[in-house]
């Protein structure tokens, strides 16, 4: 395997996670419920639910998450010894205001992330924060119907507000919503809830409340911006996009077409929050849906002036498109129009395997944006096997980061991207976000602990631990697959 290039002193090599997904202590420090303390466990191919409160005789694998809340201390030291630089996760809105309404924040919930990030600041290891990754209140879902409530604007940028003020000397780069972009995942009920705590009924027309709730969260995020920048003048807010590059499957011109307008629809979140306005295509496409959103002017001076400071993106997989015979508009609907792409491999849970989509994707944001990237997710779900001896060889994944990390790379010293660091997903195993699983894995470092929550929850280092931890050292110069433990 290939040798890899050197990357800019001070570049931000890390780790991502988000509190729900590996926490756990979900009533502990007077937390509020959160939409993530009800969704259930499903598995491969069995979406979870999200019932109406927690019942008797379901599995809700968020509440254990992998312990952080109680292994932190232990955690940190072996992040420190890998070399990480900066450790991106999410604060739990519900920590800090466990309904999300309130006025007051609870300070147990404000003190956990003091102490935390002082474990990483005395090891040199910056936190990367996402104010809202997938765990919005539950009250707030219920109470006011998540963010097709104008009102969700306040209470967000309430908690924004006080964790600015908390933490602004500890934590320079922020996040506001993670994956903004991905609640267009009509797949099943889910996405929707998960991001912006939408139920839907019989009567609502799903996308037209979608683009509402996104709008509300636009101006919110935008809100943010302006106030950290009132705080800490130093402090950097970032957009956070689910970048999955949509390519046409044939050179037929209705399929470059139709992957166009796909571009377009999953990355207008983009163009709003890094430019400050609504793309041409889009307006009309909301008139001839016939769709009346609440957009105020002066939400549209809001956005305008609140623009991030730089797009945080996630990079998994690579989708591919089609169009139907005689389609004229050429509207992209992720649930029908996504096909398989003959010519890449693809994970057990079938997500497609495409590194060269990581350095397309990261062209094409700043060609369109012109604003630094930071790569805060990327990694390889797959079944790991403890061995015996309480090792692990995940080959497969130190390839799959070799590859991502060379293009990523290239992007940088060849394409000139502006590239303020890379945190690979999961990197201590942890709970899917989308089936709730602990045996999909993502993690250099093991978490002995099943789908049910039984385990030990030791912590093993799997064979990428140790790569990673040369590829830190060697500021991305060594890539070679031989390691040394
Ligand atoms: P899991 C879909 C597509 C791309 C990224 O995902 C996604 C999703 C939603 O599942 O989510 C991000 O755990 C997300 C993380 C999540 C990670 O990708 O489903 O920001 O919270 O865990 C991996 O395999």
């Amino acid at each position: 395997m290939s040798e890899g290039i050197e990357m800019p002193k001070d570049f931000l090599w890390g780790g991502a996670v988000a509190a729900h997904q590996l926490e756990g202590g979900w009533q502990e420090g007077k937390k509020g419920v959160s939409i993530a303390d009800v969704m259930t466990a499903g598995s491969n191919g069995v979406a979870r639910k999200v019932t109406d409160g927690v019942k008797d005789g379901e599995i809700y694998p968020n509440h254990w998450g992998n312990d952080f809340y109680h292994m932190y201390p232990e955690d940190i030291k072996l992040f420190a010894e890998m070399g990480l630089k900066c450790f991106r996760t999410s604060i739990a809105w519900t920590r800090i205001f466990p309904n999300g309404d309130e006025e007051e924040p609870n300070e147990a919930g404000l003190k956990f992330y003091d102490d935390m990030f002082d474990k990483c600041l005395k090891y040199n290891i910056q936190p990367v924060i996402t104010l809202s990754h997938f765990e919005i209140p539950y009250h707030l879902v219920k109470e006011y119907g998540g963010w097709r409530n104008r009102k969700m604007i306040d209470f967000f940028d309430h908690f924004a507000e006080v964790c600015f003020r908390r933490y602004k000397d500890k934590v320079k780069y922020w996040m506001t919503f993670n994956e903004i972009n991905n609640q267009i995942d009509f797949r099943d009920p889910h996405p929707l809830l998960q991001d912006s705590g939408l139920e839907m009924t019989d009567e609502d027309n799903w996308e037209e409340v979608m683009l509402q709730a996104a709008h509300y969260e636009f101006v919110a995020s935008a809100k943010a911006v302006q106030l950290a920048h009132k705080i800490n003048p130093e402090m950097q807010v970032g957009s956070m996009i689910a970048m999955c590059p949509v390519y046409p499957l044939t050179s037929k011109p209705q399929d470059i077409m139709k992957a166009e307008r796909a571009m377009q629809y999953r990355y207008f979140y983009g163009d709003v929050q890094a430019l400050g306005f609504y793309p041409e295509w889009m307006e009309k496409y909301r008139d001839r849906k016939g769709y009346d959103l609440d957009i105020t002017n002066a939400d549209l001076a809001t956005i305008k002036a609140g623009t991030v400071d730089y797009v945080g993106f996630s990079y998994y997989m690579s989708f591919t498109t089609k169009a139907h015979d005689g389609e004229t508009h050429f509207d992209f609907d992720e649930h029908n129009d996504l096909v398989s792409n003959p010519t890449v491999p693809k994970t057990d849970w079938g997500w497609q395997i495409d590194s060269v989509g990581l350095r397309y994707g990261m062209n094409w944001m700043t060609t369109r944006w012109h604003k630094p990237l930071f790569i805060v997710e990327n990694g390889f779900g797959a079944h790991d096997k403890l061995e015996a001896d309480k090792t692990i060889h995940d080959d497969y994944r130190i390839s799959y980061f070799h590859d991502h990390i060379l293009e990523m790379e290239k992007a940088v010293k060849e394409d000139g991207i502006d590239l303020i660091g890379y945190t690979p997903w999961g990197f201590i195993d942890l709970i899917s976000a989308s089936t709730g699983e602990m045996k999909k894995r993502y993690g250099m470092i093991y978490v002995d602990q099943d789908d049910e929550g039984n385990g030990s929850k030791n912590r093993y280092k799997k064979d990428s631990f140790y790569w990673f931890k040369k590829v830190i050292e060697s500021n991305g110069k060594d890539l070679g697959t031989d390691i040394q433990k």
